[in-house]
């Protein structure tokens, strides 16, 4: 094993909890929806097994709607996370399911991470009925976002800055301020204690995240809330949802399901992202559901529809990640939010920082469609930076100096699962569990 695998594979044995992963032991202690499914897409070089189970403890955390929650509370109690499953009381909510969970949901990527777990051992998935037991959740899952949260565009829509995965993202700022309520009790920052204040977001954006997720809950999480003050159509989110019913087709294919009906579904998706488009900024950027207004700010979500295969402003959205906006190539992975921006803050959270995810996520697009140098570079910027700083959670894109906590689980995987395909490619592709087994965690 490489240097960068066996320390990846330290942090993902620290971070195992027997049968899901956190995503950094003292600021993230649950079972979290997009990690999860990102974890096992590095998790599966190691243990295809250990892969298969992280998505099957996700997927049967479902609802009885069909939604898969944002967060899956395992060990019932809050440990030090807010808001919690205090917070949350699912088990008051009907059609939560048995173990407690929030409300909320996350973009659903686990398709994606289910193809390439079972891609990782076709023999064991087949031997284990992987693939036919994650196939029907997956589709009800996709059903519900079609179903609930669709609208006139054919996009889903979100209700809470949190199921972006982006939660301070400047595409949010008008909404919230227009919104005057905010939390009326205390605002719990147990975060703080596991990074500094000035990568995280603000008291006055918690305030107003817990007024949402309060009135979400207390409408039983029925999204049918008339007067809801925030509902968003997100590049990021409906480009993995489009890309995930690509993977669908591809599982129902191997099951010997309809995959026609997923592969219209990606097309349906692909062609509704066009409402996203802004000629003005040549980006595609999110849209206020209430107001209608295109939000005028180039993101890296704006960047993630790069892994849809026909998508109408391909070369647009290279040239964009290139230029000066993302300056690929000069600074370190993708930046979160425009380089040239006013709004750019190269340590907060999702106002500037470069993310481990999207700077896989922008990689395997790069890959597949031909750019392998580039999708390298990044692969570079990744390694190099989870090696030095001990797996950081995200980056100065300047400085490539780490942000918020360490030891975090998705840039452990995703950093491993690059290495592995796109770096090396003609190295074994995966490690035996014997290997991994004779890591200790520190
Ligand atoms: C961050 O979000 C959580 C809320 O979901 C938080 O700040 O407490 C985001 O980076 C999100 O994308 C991620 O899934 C989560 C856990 O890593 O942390």
């Amino acid at each position: 094993m490489t240097g960068l695998e066996t320390a990846a594979a330290r942090v993902l044995l620290g971070n195992w909890r027997g049968s899901y992963t956190v995503p950094a032991s003292g600021l993230y202690p649950h079972q979290w929806s997009w990690d999860s499914a990102f974890i096992a897409i590095g998790l599966r070089h190691l243990s295809p097994r250990r892969a298969q189970l992280e998505m099957d403890t996700i997927l049967s955390a479902q609802w009885a709607d069909g939604r898969l929650p944002q967060i899956v509370f395992h060990s019932g109690r809050d440990d030090g996370y807010s808001p919690g499953a205090t917070f949350w009381h699912s088990e008051t909510i009907p059609g939560s399911p048995a173990v407690p969970t929030a409300g909320l949901i996350q973009a659903p990527n686990h398709a994606l991470a289910v193809l390439m777990v079972h891609q990782a051992d076709p023999a064991e998935s087949e031997h284990r009925r992987f693939l036919e037991r994650a196939y029907p959740r997956l589709v009800r899952w996709h059903d519900y976002l079609r179903t609930r949260r669709g609208g006139e565009t054919g996009l889903a829509r979100i209700v809470h800055p949190w199921e972006s995965g982006m939660d301070n993202s400047p595409y949010w700022d008008a909404a919230l301020a227009s919104i005057s309520e905010t939390y009326d009790e205390d605002i719990p920052r147990p975060d703080l204690l596991h990074a500094d204040a000035g990568h995280r977001p603000s008291n006055t954006e918690y305030g107003k995240y817990l007024y949402l997720a309060a009135r979400y809950r207390d409408h039983d999480c029925d999204d049918a809330d008339a007067g809801y003050p925030f509902q968003f159509e997100d590049p990021g989110f409906n480009a993995l949802w489009a890309r995930s019913e690509l993977a669908l087709s591809a599982i129902a294919e191997l099951i010997g399901e309809d995959a026609e009906r997923h592969l219209h579904e990606c097309d349906r998706i692909t062609a509704a992202l066009e409402s996203l488009w802004s000629p003005e900024l040549g980006a595609y950027v999110a849209r206020d559901v209430l107001t209608g207004e295109r939000q005028p700010y180039r993101t890296v979500a704006g960047l993630v529809p790069l892994l849809l295969p026909e998508l109408l402003h391909t070369s647009e959205l290279i040239a964009e990640l290139r230029g000066p906006h993302f300056r690929l190539g000069e600074v370190a992975m993708v930046p979160s939010h425009d380089l040239t921006a006013p709004t750019f803050d190269p340590d907060r959270y999702w106002r500037g920082p470069s993310w481990f995810n999207t700077a896989w996520l922008v990689a395997e697009a790069l890959y597949e469609r031909g750019h392998d140098d580039e999708a390298r570079v990044l692969s570079r910027d990744m390694d190099e930076a989870a090696l030095e700083h001990d797996f950081p959670e995200y980056l100065d894109p300047y400085s490539a100096e780490p942000r918020g906590t360490t030891r975090f689980s998705w840039t452990a995987a995703l950093a491993l699962d690059l290495g592995k395909r796109i770096n090396a490619p003609s190295s074994p592709h995966r490690t035996p569990m014997s290997a991994v087994d004779s890591i200790t965690t520190p």
